[in-house]
């Protein structure tokens, strides 16, 4: 078999919400378990790897201890607590966020009842917690590292099929159907490996705050993303604007390329060279492709207009640097054409400088 191997573990099966909330809506998810069957049928023929238990501690690097412990806790407190008799939710929802509209600088205690407490950590309501979350959290960090692992051994390109995905997880929050930052975890992993330099890519529709935030005043990891604009009323709202650029150490290592609703192959692949461009300019001696699929045409999560072409000609540009990458499953929800995109990003990649 010859091809980018593919890292998995059948654990990041067991995340299955069913719903998100959304302007207080029951919907139904979109970041379902069968996304991984179809990038696997979809990347067929490439050497698949099953990622086992890996150790805690770049994890602990990436990301608030407070945070991993509610992640890790959340889903027993609240079947416990008994939410699913009660009221008929069997996963947890935030409820009320301790932000400074209400807290105004005056100390607060943490909620002993989980609903209430959710809000410390989850960010939004659409991103529910059930039994299995946790797990599949653990597991696509699991895949994260192992892929690097290969990466920092000397293999040129790995993908790292990850889910639930991980960009929007910041150190200490979870929100945008992420948990845990596979991406965050997989640069920082490639950093203690001994790469000075690690440039993060970001594809995804969506800019990856959670990425963007964890290096945002770092030198040694930079971030480049190519989004739809949130200016435009998408999310994450409050970050992925232009002017965003980095602080202290980190100031200029973040470029953030928002786009307009409707963008299509064209427009999006000058973004990316850019961001290409300006990732091996940077100094960088690996990479880390956060890969979404949703710019996708045909996906429902996002308005640009980037075809399966679009994705093979970016992955030619990242490949075309030479640079060792690892490449982070992130969102695309088109079942239909998820395992082809996937796959057409390979492709192009592949083909290498
Ligand atoms: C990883 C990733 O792609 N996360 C994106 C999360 C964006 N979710 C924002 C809110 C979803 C609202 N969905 C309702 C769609 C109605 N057309
Ligand atoms: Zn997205």
């Amino acid at each position: 078999m010859t091809g980018t191997p593919v890292v998995w573990s059948p654990t990041t099966l067991r995340h299955d919400v069913e719903q998100e909330v959304w302007v207080g809506v029951a919907l139904p998810a979109v970041e379902v378990p069968s996304r991984v069957d179809a990038i696997l049928a979809g990347v067929d023929g490439r050497p698949l790897v099953e990622a086992g238990p890996q150790d805690d501690t770049v994890l602990r690097e990436v990301h608030d201890p407070d945070l991993l412990d509610f992640l890790a806790t959340a889903a027993g407190r609240w079947e416990r607590a008994g939410y699913a008799d009660e009221v008929g939710q069997r996963r947890v929802v935030p409820y009320l966020f301790p932000t400074p509209a209400l807290t105004d600088g005056m100390p607060a205690r943490v909620p002993v009842r989980v609903h209430a407490d959710a809000g410390r950590f989850g960010y939004d309501t659409c991103t529910l917690l059930g039994p299995g979350t946790w797990e599949a959290a653990r597991a696509a960090v699991d895949c994260a590292l192992v892929a690097a692992g290969m990466v920092a051994d000397g293999r040129p390109t790995v993908y790292a099929l990850c889910r639930p995905p991980g960009h929007h997880a910041t150190r200490a929050g979870y929100g945008g159907s992420c948990y845990l930052n596979n991406a965050a975890v997989a640069a920082q992993a490639l950093r203690s490996a001994g790469h000075r330099r690690v440039a993060v890519i970001d594809l995804d529709a969506h800019q990856g705050n959670g990425t963007a935030q964890i290096f945002y005043d770092r030198g040694d990891v930079t971030y480049a993303s190519v989004h739809v604009d949130p200016a435009a009323g998408w999310f994450p709202h409050l970050y992925g604007y232009a002017d965003e650029t980095g602080a202290g150490t980190g100031e200029g290592a973040t470029l953030n390329l928002p786009l307009p609703e409707g963008t299509g192959d064209e427009q999006w692949l000058q973004a990316v060279r850019r961001a290409v461009g300006w990732a091996s300019e940077s100094g960088a001696s690996a990479l880390v492709v956060s890969l979404g699929v949703d710019a996708a045409v045909d996906d429902p999560e996002s308005p640009l207009a980037v075809t399966a072409g679009g994705y093979r000609a970016a992955g030619a540009l990242a490949g075309s640097t030479g640079l060792p990458a690892v490449v982070v499953q992130e969102g695309g929800y088109h079942l239909p054409s998820l395992g082809g995109l996937v796959t057409a990003y390979l492709e192009g990649h592949e083909a290498g400088p």
